[in-house]
């Protein structure tokens, strides 16, 4: 089927954009879900947060855009229709995402097993939460995580999680595989991918155009419809970009992080945290030019 990354027209599945590789076989294996992370840099996990839960965390996150007014009038609330030429839609609110409906789906009991199992010890997660209802004709660049959130525990993941059934062309979440260790990204992760937005004033998006990156350095991008219950997990140092939303409906999504209790935690995400406070000094055609990239 035809869809847009960034904003090329492109096949899926394609050379270009490939399938994601499921990993929910090896739920209860440790040392082979540690070892498909090492090679993949992520782990999609199909069915792995209960179906009904994400549904009824997606109803009251519906509510909060209608009464937000940011829905098509007349139109069936969960469908998540946009009004004409709809954006992007500002989900901050703090108690949306601590409603126990949605809360119950972004610190699932599912979650704090698995990463305690992954750790070794008990784990612990941000705070704050990415909630996005992304509109039409909208994506998100292809960045390292690292830059937003890169000053706690070296042990940090993030887990995507679509709320509803969230096909391709609707927006999800793609990543490039390799763009965490071979040595073609070496480079990426020794410059951009130690920066921090907020001390070096740089934009957080390394590249527009994702395929740009597979064309200069390497690597092979892949991405998935989603059904809700599934999310993928993965590290600071994989390059991730969503697919562009086509569609007259919102795409709703969180994203959160998990890492070991026992680290030191990224203080803007705190309880309490600043949140971002820089603002860009630099944009990243500069920046790169000076990193050699
Ligand atoms: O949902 C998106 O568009 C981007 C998500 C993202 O960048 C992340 O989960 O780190």
């Amino acid at each position: 089927m035809k869809i847009k990354f960034g904003y090329r027209d492109i096949e899926f599945p394609s050379r270009e954009l490939d399938q994601l590789r499921e990993s929910q076989d090896l739920l209860g294996d440790t040392a082979a879900l540690w070892q498909r992370l090492d090679t993949d840099g992520y782990l999609l996990l199909r069915g792995f947060i209960d179906r009904e839960t994400v549904l009824a965390g997606r109803q009251v996150i519906m509510e909060r855009l209608q009464a937000q007014q940011a829905l098509a009038p007349n139109t069936p609330i969960l469908e998540g229709v946009m009004p004409r030429g709809g954006r992007t839609v500002r989900l901050r609110s703090e108690d949306l995402v601590h409603h126990p409906a949605v809360l119950g789906v972004l610190e699932n009991n599912v979650l704090f097993d698995l990463f305690e199992a992954l750790f070794g010890e008990a784990a612990l997660t941000f705070t704050y939460k990415w909630m996005r209802a992304v509109g039409n004709d909208q994506y998100t660049g292809a960045h390292y995580d690292f830059v937003y959130m890169g000053r706690g525990s070296r042990d940090l993941y993030t887990v995507w999680i679509p709320f509803g059934d969230i096909p391709i062309e609707q927006g999800t979440l793609s990543v490039c595989r390799g763009s965490h260790k071979l040595d073609s990204f070496a480079r990426i992760r020794d410059t951009y991918g130690r920066s921090d937005v907020d001390r070096d004033g740089i934009e957080g998006w390394f590249e527009r155009d994702p395929m740009a990156i597979v064309d200069k350095f390497g690597g092979q991008w892949l991405g998935s419809d989603y059904r809700a219950g599934d999310v993928i997990i993965f590290g600071m140092h994989t390059m991730h970009a969503s697919t562009t939303n086509l569609t007259t409906k919102y795409r709703l999504s969180c994203d959160v992080r998990y890492q070991p209790a026992s680290q030191p935690v990224d203080e803007r995400w705190k309880k309490g945290g600043t949140g971002h406070y820089g603002s860009t000094r630099r944009d990243m055609k500069t920046a790169r030019a000076e990193w050699g990239l």
